[in-house]
C-alpha cells in the first residue's frame, strides 16, 4: 500500500492528508537533494561557504526549511513554525491545521554522512488564532512523523490509529508501507544517551544509567547495551524497530537546564508516534503531551522508549 492509500484508508480529515502528502513530497526533494551531493559537500548551519562560481551556498537545514514552506504554500496548512525561524508563519488562509517542524534534524550529523530527518506535527487550529494555536499541548495533534534520510529513505507517522513505517521506493517516487500498528516491546536491554555529560546530571539520571551499566551483577539483573547516534530521527527509529530508551534529560549546563530537545518539534511529535506504539514518553515528571507550551521553542527533557524502562527511569 502507498501512502495516498494509507491516508484514504486513515485519515478522517482531507486537510490532513492533503498536508501530509504535501510534506511527503518536500521530504522527497529533500532526500533527492542529500543524495545527490558530492561526498562531504553537504553543509550544516555554521558552515556557510562560496561555492566554485562564488555564490553563497545555503546551509542545508535552511534549504529543507525553504523546500518544506513552498510546499506548504500550496496546500491547505493555516500556518508553519519551523525550528529553523523564530516566529510562526501565517499562511493566511481559514483552514483548520497548523504545521510544527524541525525541518532538518541531527545537526551534528549533517556533514558526515550519518542519517539526519526531518520531524514534523500537524495541529487543530481549534478556532483559535494563530497565536494561541501555536501553544497548544501535545494532545491536540492530529498527526505526527518523521522523515529518516539514511540508508533508505523513511517515514514513521501516525494519524491517531498507530503507527506506520514507509520507505521510499525512489524509482517511484513514492512512500510503500513498510510495517503497520508498530509495536515498541515493553522490556529492552538497550538505552541511548549522550554519556560524555555524566557530571551534570540530575541524581535520577545518574542512578538510572548507573543501575544499567551495573548489569547482571546490579540491582537490574540483567546486562545492558548502549546506542547513540546523535540525531533523534535516528535514535527513535531504531526504537521503534526493536525497542530501547532515549534519553536527553534536564542537566546542570545552564543551556540545557530545561533539556536539549524541543517541545513542539521534537518532543511532541515523537510522543504521539510513542503512544499510537504503545510506548511512553516522559519529561521525568509528566507525560510529554500534557506538558504546557509557553513559548514556540520551548526545550524539554526527553526521555521515550520501552515502556518498562521509561517506568523505571521515573521510578530512579
Ligand atoms: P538539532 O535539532 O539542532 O539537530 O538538535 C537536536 C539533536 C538531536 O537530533 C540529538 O538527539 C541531539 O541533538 C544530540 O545532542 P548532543 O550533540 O548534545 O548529543
Ligand atoms: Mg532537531
Amino acid at each position: 500500500m502507498d501512502l495516498d492509500n494509507y491516508l484514504l484508508k486513515n485519515s478522517k480529515e482531507d486537510q490532513i492528508s492533503s498536508i501530509v502528502k504535501s510534506l511527503a513530497n518536500a521530504a522527497i526533494k529533500i532526500s533527492n537533494i542529500i543524495r545527490s551531493l558530492k561526498p562531504y559537500e553537504s553543509i550544516s548551519k555554521s558552515d556557510t561557504k562560496l561555492n566554485a562560481d562564488g555564490d553563497i551556498q545555503k546551509p542545508l537545514d535552511i534549504i529543507s526549511d525553504e523546500i518544506i514552506l513552498n510546499f506548504l504554500k500550496k496546500s491547505p496548512a493555516a500556518g508553519y513554525a519551523s525550528e529553523e525561524q523564530e516566529g510562526y508563519i501565517d499562511l493566511k488562509n481559514n483552514n483548520n491545521f497548523i504545521v510544527f517542524a524541525d525541518p532538518l534534524d541531527g545537526s551534528s550529523n549533517i556533514d558526515v554522512n550519518v542519517s539526519i530527518g526531518t520531524i514534523f506535527s500537524i495541529m487543530s487550529k481549534n478556532k483559535l488564532p494563530l497565536e494561541k494555536a501555536f501553544i497548544q499541548n501535545g494532545n491536540h495533534q492530529k498527526s505526527s512523523g518523521f522523515f529518516v534520510y539514511g540508508p533508505q529513505t523513511t517515514l514513521f507517522i501516525t494519524v491517531g490509529v498507530g503507527t506506520s513505517l514507509f520507505a521510499l521506493n525512489e524509482i517511484q517516487g513514492k512512500f510503500i508501507l513498510i510495517k503497520d500498528n508498530i509495536t515498541i516491546p515493553e522490556t529492552t536491554t538497550e538505552f541511548a544517551i549522550n554519556a560524555a555529560y555524566r557530571r551534570f546530571w540530575d541524581s535520577t539520571t545518574l542512578k538510572y544509567i548507573t543501575e544499567c551499566q551495573n548489569g547482571k551483577s546490579g540491582s537490574r539483573k540483567k546486562n545492558f547495551g548502549m546506542r547513540w547516534v546523535g540525531s533523534l530521527v535516528a535514535d527513535a527509529s531504531r526504537i521503534f524497530n526493536r525497542g530501547g530508551i532515549f534519553l536527553y534529560p534536564s542537566d546542570m549546563r545552564e543551556k540545557y537546564k530545561n533539556g536539549r530537545l524541543r517541545l513542539t518539534y521534537e518532543a511532541n511529535p515523537i510522543a504521539f508516534l510513542v503512544e499510537q506504539a504503545n510506548g511512553a514518553a516522559t519529561n521525568g515528571h509528566k507525560n510529554i503531551l500534557d506538558l504546557e507550551v509557553n513559548e514556540l521553542h520551548q526545550r524539554s527533557p526527553l526521555i521515550f522508549g520501552s515502556k518498562e524502562e521509561v517506568l523505571e527511569y521515573k521510578k530512579s
